[in-house]
């Protein structure tokens, strides 16, 4: 699957409404927008694209969790700024978010969205876009577009189907409706839900264990998925057993099996 990030590496990129942390081998991107609820505009949207492209080309990284700052996750695009926008360009900002949306969802590490409140319209988007969902129980999910006039615009009449059933996604799409953490984890929206003091310690427990597995078959096993899921059942059956072979050329195969045969812990060197 031809889409992720190419190698680019953004030294020394100044964020305005970002703050990046480094835990082990874990990077931390929290969104720092508060006065507006982390509202996307252009300038967040493209601050994310270079803070997934620098984490994609960081050697020492091996997942990334995804989280906002304050009372919400992401409240949506910035109405402000769509507000003026004349049909090309809410097309070309539409797409902008969908890209860089796209290069996250199949970036080959892991992307764990930490939801800490509100997540809507594109925050609900995004939080789509990641591999895995974790959220506080004081979040709320939804996409509020048809209120506002408009359809979801990065692709959340693609992906909510696919993670909750199309009648589900009709549901909260089309009744604008916004939804509670234990609902959404009820439908599988989130994968888990924990006290809001919880979520980081929670969002970290399984970084950590991701990142402990033998880093290529992380990566193999996430593209096949979405390979399955995007290109359909047969183009993911193929994938998977090109991938699956590819596996026991790596030197993690070797001593995942080796650790096991010999009961003890394997120690994998991501090669
Ligand atoms: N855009 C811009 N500003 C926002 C947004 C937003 N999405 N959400 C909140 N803000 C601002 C408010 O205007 C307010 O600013 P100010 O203090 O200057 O008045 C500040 O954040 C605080 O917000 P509230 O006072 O409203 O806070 P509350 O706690 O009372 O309410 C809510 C919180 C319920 C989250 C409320 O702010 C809300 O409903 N926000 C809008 C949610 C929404 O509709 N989101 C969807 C937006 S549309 C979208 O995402 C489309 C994506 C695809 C785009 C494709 C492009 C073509």
């Amino acid at each position: 699957m031809a889409f992720g990030y190419s190698m680019r590496k953004t030294e020394n990129m100044e964020y305005q409404n970002l703050l990046i942390e480094q835990k082990e081998d874990i990077r931390i991107i929290t969104i720092h927008r508060p006065q507006d609820l982390n509202a996307l505009n252009t300038e967040l949207l493209s601050e994310l694209d270079c803070a997934f492209a620098d984490a994609s080309a960081d050697a020492e990284t091996k997942v990334v969790i995804l989280t906002g700052e304050g009372k919400s996750f992401v409240a949506g695009a910035d109405i402000a700024q769509m507000s003026a926008m004349d049909a090309a360009e809410a097309k070309a900002f539409g797409e902008f978010g969908a890209d860089v949306f796209r290069r996250i969802e199949t970036m080959e590490k892991v992307v764990i969205a930490a939801v800490n409140g509100y997540a809507l319209g594109g925050g609900c988007e995004l939080a789509m876009a990641c591999d895995i969902r974790l959220a506080s129980s004081k979040a709320k999910i939804g996409q509020p577009e048809t209120g506002l006039g408009i359809t979801p615009g990065f692709n959340g009449t693609q992906r909510l189907p696919r993670l909750v059933g199309l009648g589900r996604a009709k549901e909260i799409i089309l009744a604008a409706e916004t939804i509670d953490a234990m609902e959404a984890y009820r439908i599988g929206l989130f994968n888990k839900v924990v006290e809001p003091d919880q979520l980081m310690d929670a969002a970290m427990d399984l970084a950590r264990k991701i990142a402990s597995r033998a880093q290529l078959a992380v990566r193999y096993s996430k593209e096949a998925m979405n390979e399955g899921v995007d290109g359909g059942f047969e183009a993911g059956m193929a994938l998977e057993a090109n991938l699956f072979a590819l596996c026991f050329a790596t030197e993690d195969q070797k001593e995942g099996m080796k650790a096991f045969l010999e009961k003890r812990p394997a120690v994998f060197n991501g090669k």
